[in-house]
């Protein structure tokens, strides 16, 4: 028999989802509960089951298509063995019978994979009509050809008054084969009545059998990232991504997903540190470098660093184990035209602000004419990223892996500062700082304390001289 597949219903007021993607093929042979397709609606990413076993003849969708509540997902050649088997049912009379109130047939649900949606699926069976009841899945046979007779089957309310399978994903009923019981004996507690492995493992145990073990984990489910065809809407040009451009995305991403990332922002009074940089710039200057707010920090981050050594490590999580580093190589962001390279300035401890800047002046340099070897940038201790020269407040920068902690750096600007002594305000050059790290090694109250660190160093430079 043929039969249409359609959308059942996804929610509350939703009326259509988001294809994201198709998970069979025509010419597939499919079992019950195998999910077909996934769909996203604003509320959650739901994976939608075949309520029938067959072989798929037409798929009607396609990712990125609006499939509407209702709408034919695919249409299946019902295998003649699973219409066998379903007829062969011993109590298939009865439950026939049971049907004739549509109110009472079963109808499998679609598979949350996310978020729960507001559910008038779940529906009260005693006072359901066949009015009030929710699309669910349909199993209409497809419309016949018109010359020809309409099939038997689709005077016939066969499919619907036929007993559905115990609604229940394949994993389910695995672990239900695996622990010797009929699945369909399992009261579920899902939506519709829907199986879990829990459900399983409760009614084991409440029959006095062996402790069914707990499945794996599950692997984190990410959602397929598909691009809409973004020329609908509008002229569009690509690109080629540059190697620059593609290095950053790739170590971005690592970072980003697998750090666990916490940022913390303060603020340094530098006006005093300002007045003494612009009194000593020309020592700088004769040196060759440019005593500037990068360079200084460098220093100030290498004296943290000796204070706070849980910045200055690394995570081998496959190890379980911390590493810590007994040098101090700290990486500067440099904006290129090129996109962005972090050279690392090494032993930075151990140098004075005017050889810092006087080096920061000639990476800075070398990234930005291509000249850094691989090598200049890898075995960072930990990064200073400054945005300042081009504005900003504040911003979260992602930690530079295998690193542990980045600082960044916003535009100083003079604010009011309230003076408790002189009872006023007062003009103070105020500079935003923000520490990004990795929360696996680096708790909240070392953040704050590390970050204060470095603004009451910015603020009290004999500090660096005295614990740095
Ligand atoms: N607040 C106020 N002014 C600042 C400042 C800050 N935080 N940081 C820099 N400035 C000023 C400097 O004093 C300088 O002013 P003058 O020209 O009047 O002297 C001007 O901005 C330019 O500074 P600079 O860039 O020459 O010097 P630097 O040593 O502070 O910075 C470098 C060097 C390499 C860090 C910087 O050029 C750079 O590339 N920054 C961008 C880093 C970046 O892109 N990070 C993003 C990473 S995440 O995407």
């Amino acid at each position: 028999m043929t039969i249409e597949l359609k959308l059942p219903e996804l929610g509350e007021n939703i009326t259509s989802g988001k294809v994201i993607a198709v998970l069979v093929n025509v010419g597939e042979t499919i079992e019950v509960d195998q999910s077909v397709i996934e769909v996203e609606t604003d509320k959650a990413l739901i994976e939608v089951p075949s309520s029938v076993e067959g072989t798929i003849t037409e798929i009607h969708l396609k990712p990125g298509d609006d499939a509407e509540v209702g709408g034919t997902i695919l249409v299946i050649e019902e295998s003649a063995a699973a219409m066998e088997s379903t007829l062969g049912e011993e109590n298939f009379e009865d439950i026939s019978s049971d049907t004739d109130d549509p109110a009472d047939t079963e109808k499998p649900q679609p598979m949350l994979i996310d978020e729960p949606p507001p559910s008038p699926i779940a529906k009260d069976e005693d006072t359901a009509t066949p009015e009030s009841e929710p699309a669910g899945y349909s199993l209409e046979p497809a419309e016949a050809p018109p010359e020809t007779p309409a099939p038997e089957t689709a005077e016939t309310p066969a499919p619907k008054s036929r007993k559905t399978p115990a609604p229940a994903a394949p994993s389910v009923r695995r672990i239900a084969r695996e622990a010797g019981i009929e699945i369909s004996e399992v009261p579920g507690s899902g939506i519709g009545g829907r199986i879990s492995a829990q459900d399983v493992r409760q009614f084991v145990a409440a029959q006095g059998g062996a402790a069914v073990p707990d499945a794996p984990a599950p692997a984190l489910m990410s959602v397929p990232v598909q691009l809409p065809d973004l020329a609908r809407w509008g002229e569009v040009k690509r690109e080629p991504m540059s190697g620059i451009r593609r290095a950053t995305s790739v170590n971005l991403t690592r970072a980003w997903t697998n750090i666990p990332h916490v940022t913390q922002c303060e603020k340094a009074d530098i006006s005093e540190l300002d007045d003494l940089r612009r009194k000593f710039s020309p020592k700088a200057e004769a040196a060759g470098g440019k005593l500037t707010v990068t360079a200084i920090l460098i220093k100030v981050i290498a004296s943290a660093l000796k204070v706070f050594p849980q910045f200055n490590a690394s995570v081998d999580a496959e190890a379980e184990e911390i590493i810590y580093k007994n040098y101090v190589h700290v990486g500067v962001a440099v904006d290129t035209e090129n996109g962005l390279l972090v050279p690392v300035i090494r032993d930075a401890d151990k140098k004075n602000i005017i050889e810092l800047s006087v080096e920061l002046g000639e990476v800075a340099e070398r990234a930005r004419s291509r000249r850094l070897a691989p090598d200049d940038m890898q075995g960072g201790s930990i990064t200073i990223t400054n945005l300042g020269g081009f504005g900003g407040t504040y911003f979260t920068p992602i930690v530079n892996w295998p690193e542990v902690a980045i600082l960044g750096v916003s535009r100083a600007r003079m604010e009011p500062a309230w003076m408790k002594d002189e009872e006023r305000f007062v003009p103070r050059l105020m500079l935003p700082l923000m520490v990004s790290y990795d929360h696996r090694v680096i708790d909240g109250a070392d953040g704050v304390k590390f970050l204060r660190w470095v603004a009451d160093a910015l603020e009290e430079p004999m500090l660096m001289s005295l614990e740095g």
